[in-house]
């Protein structure tokens, strides 16, 4: 088989898998983006996920995490909302989950289909390795360089077809494979996803200071949220599309078809009471299944206290007081200032 009738034969069986997105590139990347991540880490926007400083060189350069990889096999797999991903921001007793966490982990989708297709080349006598969202891996910017799209001002990638919606996967190869071109940036003169982020967490286009973005905040991020971005995290209680949301490539994307993907519906508003309620049995109960079941139930309860101190509701005062007496110092803090922002009376 050549090379070109077997890249058309991967292409092909990954379609069959599911993957929205495929793409073709070698395994390495320019000078310019080891630069990027030496500054990024530099000027601190990674906050306290140390792991990006530990295995930068190999971050930076897929020659040194794999010196025998030769070409990449990018996948994006969509999971466009139907509808407004936004909704439930604007609904102040409910907690808003960002949506590809509305259903089952994407990890585990993700993987399960490039296992599937990794086999699918290692028959041909190749050496394989598969990766999603795995910390030594820049996946951006080999997903851009294999075609899929480009990375936009709100630092994902966007494609023409699918939008902001595409989630990422390679294969690595000791396969020689013909390169698609790299993606041109098509961000032009748009800065929605600047303005629109709730704590200004883009200080500059193709910027992210992780620090002051809700997803870092909700999700990565242990120990007592900073007062000071508390109000702009609103009821976002894991992680946070707004910036994804806004971008007009969108209007192009087609609801994603994973159905492992697709929203649970106690998932799209979940009562911010109810969420407030659950002990640690309830929460794995709950998120069985679900990348939300990784934060623990302590961070989860803490977000919710947060959400219910921006909510504006009276009726959430018990909730925020059942959580300023969680066993948790954190959630404790958390439910203490909520409290105190529903009824400053009720604190001294
Ligand atoms: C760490 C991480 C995060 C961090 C930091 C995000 C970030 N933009 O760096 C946090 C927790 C905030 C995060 C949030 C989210 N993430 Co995330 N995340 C990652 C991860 C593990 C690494 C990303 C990374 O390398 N960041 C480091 C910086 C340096 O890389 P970069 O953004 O590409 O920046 C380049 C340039 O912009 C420039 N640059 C950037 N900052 C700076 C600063 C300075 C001073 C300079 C000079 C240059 C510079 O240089 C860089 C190198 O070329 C990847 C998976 C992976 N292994 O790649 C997923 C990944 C990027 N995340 C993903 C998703 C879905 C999200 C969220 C949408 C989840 C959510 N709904 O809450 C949000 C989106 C937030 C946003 N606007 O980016 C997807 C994105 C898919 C896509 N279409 O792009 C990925 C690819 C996971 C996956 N397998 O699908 N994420
Ligand atoms: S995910 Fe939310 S907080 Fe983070 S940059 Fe985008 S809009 Fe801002
Ligand atoms: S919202 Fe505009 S600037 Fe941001 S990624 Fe989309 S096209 Fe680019």
């Amino acid at each position: 088989m050549t090379e070109s009738a077997l890249k058309a034969a991967i292409i092909a069986k990954a379609h069959a898998l599911g993957f929205d997105s495929v793409g073709i590139t070698r395994a390495s990347l320019p000078p310019a983006r080891a630069s990027g991540l030496h500054e990024y880490l530099k000027a601190g926007h990674h906050g306290s996920m140390g792991w990006m400083e530990t295995r930068a060189a190999e971050r930076a350069d897929p020659q040194t995490l794999w010196p025998e990889a030769i070409s990449v096999i990018s996948l994006g797999l969509s999971y466009a909302p139907f509808g407004d991903a936004l909704a439930a921001t604007r609904i102040p007793e409910a907690g808003n989950i960002s949506v590809y966490a509305r259903n089952r982990d994407y990890h585990d989708v993700i993987k399960g289909k490039l296992k599937h297709l990794a086999q699918f080349v290692a028959r041909r006598g190749a050496g394989v390795k598969v990766f999603v969202d795995t910390a030594p891996v820049m996946e951006k910017p080999l997903a851009q360089q294999a075609g899929l799209g480009w990375t936009g001002k709100h630092t994902n990638l966007v494609s023409r077809r699918h939008g902001s919606w595409l989630l990422l996967g390679e294969i690595f190869t000791t396969l020689s494979l013909p390169p698609d071109a790299p993606h041109a940036d098509r961000c032009g003169n748009c800065h929605a996803c600047i303005t629109a982020c709730p704590t200004d967490a883009i200080p500059a286009p193709y910027r992210l200071d992780a620090r002051r973005c809700i997803s870092y905040l909700t999700i990565e991020h242990k120990g007592p949220i900073p007062e000071a971005l508390r109000p702009g995290i609103g009821n976002r209680i894991y992680g946070c599309d707004d910036c994804l949301a806004v971008c007009p490539w969108n209007k192009f994307a087609q609801a994603g078809h994973e159905a492992k993907l697709t929203q649970r519906e106690d998932l799209t508003a979940p009562r911010l009471a109810s969420l407030a309620m659950l002990d640690d049995a309830g929460f794995r109960t709950m998120f069985a299944g679900s990348p939300i079941k990784r934060i623990g139930r302590a961070r989860f309860a803490r977000n919710v206290a947060i959400a219910i101190g921006n909510s504006q509701s009276a009726a959430l005062r018990p909730a925020a007081r059942a959580l300023a007496n969680d066993e948790d110092a954190v959630v404790a803090e958390a439910g203490a200032w909520a409290a105190q922002r529903l009824d400053p009376s009720s604190f001294p």
